[in-house]
């Protein structure tokens, strides 16, 4: 209650130009009252994306930044470049990512630090395995990446927590809404015992299979904020009404 919801559409790898300008303009053109909208195209896409948003109300994001400003880095991307694309927030540490690229929690860390240093909102990905959602360690796990991720200054700077368990991703499978909440919960309340009041306010999304027949039931539960969307953001009118259940 009185969070403002953010709806994240996560775009992974997927689009071409023409598909993503499509896209951005068919969000752009929804209104959704209720909530926050976000759209985190591929590094490429992101400055046709920022403009076919141009000034309006759906913001802009990336989908990772390297710990350093600048250097001898090939390949990679800083903060310090998303910023001045006009990109607001940054996704960092997606299992996807975790998995592909061995990002540890020092990593997300480092990240985190470089997004708050360029003015970027970090969204810190965290979520269990299937293995250990089924041997009952899924919220401390959880607890214990909150703690190896998420840098000092994360929330004066009103960083975004996103929830996603792994075995959820892309699967069509959700946990049950007693446990989603029962996360969002455990969450919150690291949250606050890590920075105190300014963890009441803080946003944590569910990510994980979020579709638009089953978002009204999860947004509707205490201490999910938003959702971080994958598939389903693909689609504008899947997105968009994704958004409207907020
Ligand atoms: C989880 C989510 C977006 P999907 O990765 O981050 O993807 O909605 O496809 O499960």
């Amino acid at each position: 209650p009185g969070v403002r919801p953010l709806i994240a559409g996560n775009w992974k790898m997927h689009g071409t130009l023409a598909s993503v300008r499509e896209l951005a303009a068919g969000v752009a053109a929804g209104q959704a009252s209720g909530a926050d909208l976000l759209v985190c195209p591929a590094f490429v896409h992101l400055s046709a994306v920022a403009e076919t948003l141009g000034s309006g109300s759906v913001a802009l994001g990336a989908q990772d930044c390297h710990a350093n400003p600048k250097g001898a880095h090939t390949g990679d991307i800083s903060a310090a470049m998303l910023a001045d694309l006009g990109v607001r927030f940054v996704i960092l540490g997606h299992s996807e990512r975790r998995a592909d690229h061995a990002e540890s929690d020092a990593v997300v860390l480092a990240k985190a630090e470089a997004a708050l240093t360029s003015g970027l909102t970090p969204i810190v990905c965290v979520g269990e395995s299937e293995a250990q959602r089924v041997s009952g360690e899924a919220e401390d796990v959880v607890a214990a990446q909150l703690a190896g991720s998420l840098p000092e200054g994360f929330a004066a700077a009103g960083g975004v927590v996103a929830y996603e368990p792994v075995w959820a991703i892309g699967t069509g499978r959700t946990p049950t809404e007693a446990d989603i909440a029962a996360m969002h919960a455990r969450v919150r309340a690291e949250l606050e015992q890590r920075f105190g009041a300014a963890g009441s306010t803080l946003r944590i999304l569910y990510g994980g299979s979020v579709k638009p027949g089953n978002a009204k039931a999860i947004l509707a539960l205490p201490h999910v904020d938003g959702a971080l969307v994958g598939g389903a953001s693909l689609v504008a009118g899947d997105f968009l009404g994704i958004a409207a259940a907020a």
